[in-house]
């Protein structure tokens, strides 16, 4: 059985969805309320691979909310994590993608020391984080939509918001690696970071964020932000492709320009419909296909039969691990989500 671990994107969204799924004594609550409330499997799920085999999963709510961080309240957000991954073992599921912010506060607070969760014993390996899934799938949606907008790779600058984590240092390196792309653009906070990135990759211009903007074609979002930033699209280049992998969303911005193209970044589509109802709540618009990459990388390792942590640790995405769960994908009925 394949586990999934989910949280919603801010409080709002939390209480307005609360009361749709069955779970009214948590709508119109507040933080305080979400901080203290216990982890819940609220969906049951049946996927069909390609190959005509029929898997199940659970996810499970973990309660944590963004919010959590933006108000330092740490330990909430650390416990809902371990608590989660405990209910997911508790109940018998053998590999569980922690989405989201699941697995960077798992790495930024270094959980692996809280092994115990009362009378379970946390087995890491039933646990990944899903992001090699992730970071091949934006890699592919920056390949094939560009393609369809026809913004040439061997021409375009390519700016990378988010370059030095997990997902990001992964596309760079695939980006790197196996495409031709004229010029890296390496967005984060961390100076240190991103110089031992650009080292490790033997380019890549280190820039900030409001520079890098205006000279890109192609940007890809994979920062850890609770909070989406606002842009002006007529500040962009025209055309000019936007990937948006964050979850919540990095941009806030609801861009509605003719030569300006968002990708919903990190999300697959599947062959065949998807029976559950977490989807729509994520508001993904073909609710029954449409899905977070992570979340199907678990989905494949249920399928491979890898009862294992196939994505694990920080930093550590390779452009091979990723072409292997990659063939995974398309086997199994994944395909990225390109632009309508
Ligand atoms: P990491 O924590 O590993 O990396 C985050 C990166 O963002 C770092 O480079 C960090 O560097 C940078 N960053 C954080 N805040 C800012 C900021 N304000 N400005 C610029 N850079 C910033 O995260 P992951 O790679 O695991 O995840 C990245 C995003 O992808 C998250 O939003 C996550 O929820 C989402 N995600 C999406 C999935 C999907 O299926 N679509 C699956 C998994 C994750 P620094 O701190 O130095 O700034
Ligand atoms: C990307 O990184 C993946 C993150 C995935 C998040 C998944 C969102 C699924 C939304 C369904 C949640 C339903 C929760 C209902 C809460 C009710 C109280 C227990």
């Amino acid at each position: 059985m394949f586990g999934l671990i989910g949280h919603l994107t801010s409080l709002a969204h939390a209480q307005a969805v609360a009361n749709e799924l069955g779970y009214p004594e948590y709508a119109d609550r507040g933080l305080d309320f979400w901080c203290s409330a216990p982890p819940q499997i609220v969906d049951t799920i049946k996927v069909t691979s390609l190959t005509g085999e029929t898997i199940e999963g659970r996810y499970v709510e973990s309660c944590f909310l963004p919010e959590m961080l933006a108000n330092r309240r740490i330990k909430a957000a650390t416990r809902k994590i371990v608590n989660a991954m405990a209910h997911a073992q508790k109940h018998g599921i053998d590999i569980t993608a922690l989405g989201g912010f699941s697995s960077i506060i798992f790495e930024n607070f270094n959980l692996y020391q809280i092994q115990q969760v009362r009378n379970i014993k946390l087995e890491f390996e039933r646990f990944t984080t899903g992001n090699t899934h992730t970071a091949y799938i934006i890699c592919k949606q920056v390949e094939q939509a560009s393609r369809q907008l026809g913004i040439s790779l061997s021409n375009a600058t390519v700016a990378i918001c988010g370059a030095t984590g997990d997902i990001g240092s992964g596309v760079c390196r695939w980006l790197n690696a196996r495409t031709d792309v004229k010029e890296m653009l390496l967005i984060a906070r961390d100076r240190a970071r991103l110089s031992a990135l650009q080292e490790e990759l033997g380019r890549g211009q280190v820039i900030g964020l409001e520079e890098a903007l205006p000279q890109a074609d192609i940007i890809v979002w994979v920062a850890s932000m609770p909070k989406g930033v606002e842009i002006d699209p007529n500040g962009l280049k025209h055309p000019c492709l936007i990937v948006d992998g964050g979850y919540p969303k990095n941009m806030a911005t609801q861009i509605q320009h003719p030569d300006v193209y968002v990708l919903n970044g990190g999300i697959v589509e599947h062959s065949l419909d998807i029976d559950w109802r977490i989807m729509s709540i994520a508001k993904m618009e073909v609710p029954a296909r449409q899905l977070f990459a992570c979340f199907a990388e678990s989905m494949i390792l249920e399928f491979e039969k890898l009862y294992t942590n196939f994505s694990w640790g920080r930093n550590q995405i390779g452009v091979e691990k990723m072409e292997q769960i990659g063939q995974w994908s398309v086997k199994h009925g994944f395909k990225p989500l390109l632009v309508n």
